[in-house]
């Protein structure tokens, strides 16, 4: 019997073959019946059954675990694929052809959680979006208690219609993403590295020192192959197309705490564009999907390559330890939570080889569907309300304005910036 089926993700710096040689598996699972993190262990050898190894799956405890339900589990005897129970299984009969995922969806079960694609796509019975086809395209990723439900589907249009936006700002970079095979609510993947069976749209990107190819996304059809995994959320590098060791822009990520309202937020970001303005850089400004904004700049890429990540992150901690000393009634660098009541942490880490921030226009597993808006300056200001730009909502204000058109044209050289600062 197919009794679950669905994605898993080894959650050991090990291979998972490795891992199994050794008798323990940690893994996340995103199943159709089984969800959260599990470990798998080999027992002993057991004498009586002479030679036949058996293993345990463990569930940790975690928000999927549920105490005292063993039974109610174990009686879901039913085959993921077709439905039938053991019994009926094992009296034959009917046979269970085609493809899991055309069954999957045509199952009662199933309904629940689907929706019909629009009449025009049936039409045209079409999952592809630039030819890269869709499986499972109408599995609820944000569901629909949560504001209007998004399908994988829909996410892959998203992708389409902006793709050509955001991949500029992707490209030649190790990109992360963050996989929700079930929706919110439900486990997900961070995933650095190539997929096992990777599209042909995807790019395995080789960095010094590091063993495992990482994953590159460099161009549109790239961005459906990764909707096609699930892929809700994407988070580059910030270094040079290219160049993995030079740093290619900076995100000042501004990060409040609970009771800190939006407002605040816009005051720190105009505060903080002052700060860099006044030191020759030039300074975009966008939403995070939460509760945040990011302030980023671009930098020229240095031929001699003087200024490394070591600079850059000093520079970016530097700035933002000025702000802080300045008014640390409002802000402070610190990122222990329990210091940050009523402030707003300058947060300089994105500013690292290895670490990532979330793309402009990249969405948010979060209720609402929410993206990583660019803005317009003139745009952050009192009332601003990060939460109106969504996987609905953001292609059609995008086409509207033009924020981040001279993006291109802002690039500075960082050393410029570093001697203004030290001399200040
Ligand atoms: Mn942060």
């Amino acid at each position: 019997m197919l009794w679950d089926r669905g994605y898993w993700l080894p959650q050991d710096n090990r291979p998972a073959s490795q891992a199994l040689r050794d008798g323990e598996l940690k893994l996340v699972l995103a199943g159709e019946k089984l969800e959260g993190g599990w470990i798998l262990v080999r027992m002993q050898s057991d004498r009586e059954q002479r030679g036949r190894i058996n293993w345990l799956l463990i569930k940790h405890r975690d928000q999927w675990a549920r105490p005292g339900d063993a039974d109610a589990l174990l009686r879901k005897d039913r085959s993921v694929a077709t439905g039938r129970t053991m019994r009926q299984i094992t009296a034959g009969g009917e046979r269970y052809h085609g493809s899991p995922d055309h069954v999957a969806n045509a199952l009662p079960a199933a309904a629940p959680h689907s929706r019909p694609l629009p009449q025009r796509s049936q039409a045209k019975h079409s999952n592809a979006v630039l030819g890269v086809a869709i499986s499972n395209p109408h599995k609820l990723l944000w569901p629909e208690d949560h504001g209007d439900p998004v399908t994988k589907f829909d996410l892959a249009r998203y992708l389409e219609a902006v793709g050509a936006w955001m991949i500029g700002h992707i490209a030649g970079r190790p990109c992360s993403i963050v996989r929700a095979p079930n929706g919110l609510g439900h486990p997900t993947f961070f995933q650095r590295h190539v997929p096992v069976r990777m599209s042909r749209h995807l790019v395995a990107t080789q960095v010094a020192d590091e063993p495992k190819p990482y994953l590159q996304i460099d161009k549109v059809e790239g961005l459906i192959a990764v909707a096609q995994l699930a892929a809700v959320e994407l988070h580059p590098w910030n270094c040079a197309p290219q160049r993995p060791d030079a740093p290619g822009r900076l995100v000042f990520d501004l990060d409040p705490a609970e009771n800190v309202a939006f407002d605040e937020v816009v005051t720190a970001a105009l505060t903080l564009r002052e700060r860099l303005e006044a030191l020759g850089l030039r300074t975009f400004c966008k939403t995070t999907g939460g509760k945040g904004l990011h302030v980023v700049t671009p930098l020229r890429a240095d031929k001699r390559q003087t200024i490394g990540w070591d600079e850059a992150k000093a520079f970016a901690r530097s700035v933002c330890v000025a702000m802080a000393q300045d008014q640390p009634d409002r802000y402070l660098v610190k990122m222990t939570k329990r210091l940050r009541t009523g402030r707003i942490f300058l947060d300089y880490l994105r500013n690292d080889r290895t670490a990532t921030a979330v793309a402009p226009l990249s969405p948010r597993l979060r209720p609402g569907a929410p993206v990583s808006m660019p803005l317009d300056w003139r745009q952050v200001r009192r009332g601003l309300d990060p939460l109106r730009f969504t996987i609905r909502t953001a292609p059609r204000l995008l086409a509207r304005g033009s924020p981040w058109s001279d993006y291109g044209d802002g690039a500075r050289p960082l050393v410029d910036a570093i001697k203004r600062h030290m001399s200040a």
